[in-house]
């Protein structure tokens, strides 16, 4: 890539965090009679490589096709990995380097760390089960410590996050369920999601956009740790599980 590509690529990802700023989600599709059909995973794909390519990315319009895409697991079923001890993140589309597509597998009581999402925005569909949603405020001292203390992983092995001090505060919890579309970016706040089924698995399709490959993570004193976000597979295939911790 030549260096004036790449600087275009820059602002364009520049313009897409700054637009975290004001964007919350929609609450329900556009008109359909403006958009086009997206009836499997396959044409998402296709129809998100067309709104990324253009120099001024849609968001709205990248959040109505996430609706509008009905869950069917001939489509996923390839991506969805289970791991015993931490939920799984799969990726299923690179985006030409604009947006990150992958799948998440929740095995029963699986949960996240409390997390933020590194100025990017969030969309998440549930394709199969129920998540619970919680949404934390930002440490009122967010002195952007970077520790290296526990946990260092943004899948727990155990749900330890209910534990010690209340400093986060809690906004909201939500349950989600098949088919429901969430957004979330750190303006709006912080988030831990928890398949909070004994008995079901769940799984869901996230959209990152820009991509990140790390994150923070916080424990519920509000202490604050950068993280690495790895994949489980890519494409369908298990990653070394080399660092993927
Ligand atoms: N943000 C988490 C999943 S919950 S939205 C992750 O990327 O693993
Ligand atoms: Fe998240």
């Amino acid at each position: 890539m030549s260096c004036v590509e790449m600087e275009k690529e820059e602002k364009k990802k520049y313009e897409l965090r700054q637009l975290t700023k004001t964007f919350f989600g929609l609450e329900k599709p556009l008109l359909q009679k403006y958009t086009n059909a997206v009836t499997n995973l396959e044409d998402l794909c296709k129809e998100l490589h067309v709104v990324f390519s253009s120099d001024s990315v849609n968001i709205e319009y990248v959040n109505h096709l996430l609706m509008v895409y009905s869950s069917n697991i001939n489509d996923w079923k390839k991506y969805a990995k289970f791991d015993r001890y931490r939920y799984t993140r799969n990726l299923v589309d690179a985006g030409n380097g604009r947006f990150n597509l992958m799948i998440l597998c929740w095995n029963e009581g699986q949960s996240s760390t409390i997390h933020d999402h590194a100025d990017s925005h969030c969309f998440m569909k549930v394709l199969k089960g129920g998540l619970t949603e919680i949404k934390y405020s930002w440490p009122q001292q967010d002195d952007a410590l970077i520790t290296e203390c526990e946990p260092k992983c943004i899948g727990n092995v155990r749900s330890d996050s209910e534990d010690g001090e209340n400093e986060l505060q809690e906004l909201s919890r939500t349950t989600m369920n098949t088919n429901e579309v969430f957004y979330i970016n750190d303006n709006i706040g912080l988030h831990r999601v928890e398949n909070c089924s004994n008995t079901d698995v769940a799984v869901s399709l996230h959209l990152y956009c820009p991509p990140f490959d790390s994150c923070s993570i916080f424990n519920k004193a509000g202490k604050r740790t950068q993280c690495q976000v790895t994949f489980w597979s890519k494409y369908g295939k298990r990653v070394p599980d080399i660092g993927n911790k």
